[in-house]
């Protein structure tokens, strides 16, 4: 029975209206998950910023943390996927900031910041290592590509059904780009991405942007800025325009917020971070899920949050 209560415990958070509990006991945070089939067989992997080897003072880690599950309840801590050597042109300060994942035609793509002023791609055989840089500089390089934002950090990939794959990133100024069906080269130019209502909201764009499917209406998630809330808005194209429809996760008591969305078997998670765990805090954060429920209507419900995890408004 002893051995059992872990896993009902993280079983009964992922019920509706239960309260968030941390993936692991380790410091981690900018979630990016997803559901593999590998030769071992289906399983969902979970790519992170590591803030447990980070100073503690800073997100100054250099290598990203991988946890996988067979169920989205018991997580294993799976070890260091790679580390910002993977990136030889990387600045010899750079950090490893919020990640991404994708998988097309036998590979398995990995994107994430390179030194807050690049974005790099890796790919690999397998999920859970083994990466190399895919291509032999930045795939988002602020000097070299225009209408890269100041700030190119944050990437999340979208796929749609007939196989065009998007990238989002950026910090205050969304961008979204298509990729060439290799993964690894930009398709044409970076775009603004436009959100109508923000103002009327009293909202602003911040980071973290996120886009999924569902129903043929694509939602635009973002955090709000730092702090920020996850506030949400839809659109009928994966390029835009979008329109604010809500909030989804409020500010938290700490200075980012940062969400994903994974859709696996008719089923709708929301993956964030925020600070669970002892001796935890703006950059010591912990990666956490919760059911994520519509609407008739296609709104997305607000994630109810213990009173006590709520920042400021
Ligand atoms: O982890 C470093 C940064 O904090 C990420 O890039 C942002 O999304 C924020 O979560």
């Amino acid at each position: 029975m002893r051995r059992l209560l872990p896993a009902l415990l993280a079983c009964a958070a992922l019920s509706a209206g239960a309260q968030p509990q941390p993936i692991s006991t380790r410091f981690n945070a900018d979630p990016s998950p997803h559901y593999f089939k590998t030769a071992a067989g289906g399983a969902f992997y979970l790519y992170a910023t590591d803030d447990a080897s980070n100073s503690g003072k800073y997100w100054d880690s250099t290598s990203w943390r991988l946890f996988t599950s067979p169920d989205l309840s018991a997580w294993v801590d799976a070890g260091v996927p790679l580390d910002v050597g993977v990136f030889k042109w990387a600045r010899p300060d750079a950090k490893a900031w919020a990640p991404e994942a994708a998988f097309r035609a036998g590979k398995y793509f990995f994107y994430a910041p390179v030194g807050g002023d690049k974005i790099g791609v890796a790919v690999s055989a397998r999920p859970d290592g083994g990466f190399v840089d895919a291509r032999t500089d930045a795939l988002v390089d602020k000097a070299r590509d225009a209408n890269a934002g100041d700030e190119p950090i944050d990437p999340a990939v979208f796929v749609d059904k007939a196989g065009q794959a998007y990238l989002y990133f950026g910090t205050r100024v969304p961008k979204v780009v298509k990729l060439k069906a290799d993964m690894a080269s930009l398709d044409g130019p970076i775009h603004n991405v436009q959100i109508q209502g923000l103002a009327e909201h009293k909202k602003t764009y911040g980071e973290a942007p996120f886009l999924h499917e569902r129903g043929g209406l694509y939602y635009f998630t973002f955090s709000t800025g730092w702090p920020g809330q996850i506030v949400y808005a839809t659109g009928t194209s994966p390029l835009g325009p979008f329109t604010y429809r809500g909030l989804v996760i409020d500010y938290l008591k700490i200075s980012t917020n940062h969400q994903a969305i994974l859709e696996h078997d008719g089923r709708s998670f929301i993956f964030f971070h925020d600070n669970l765990l002892p001796g935890g805090g703006s950059h010591r954060r912990s990666i956490t899920l919760a059911p994520l429920e519509y609407g008739a209507d296609g709104s997305i419900r607000q994630i109810a949050l213990d009173p006590a995890q709520v920042g400021k408004r």
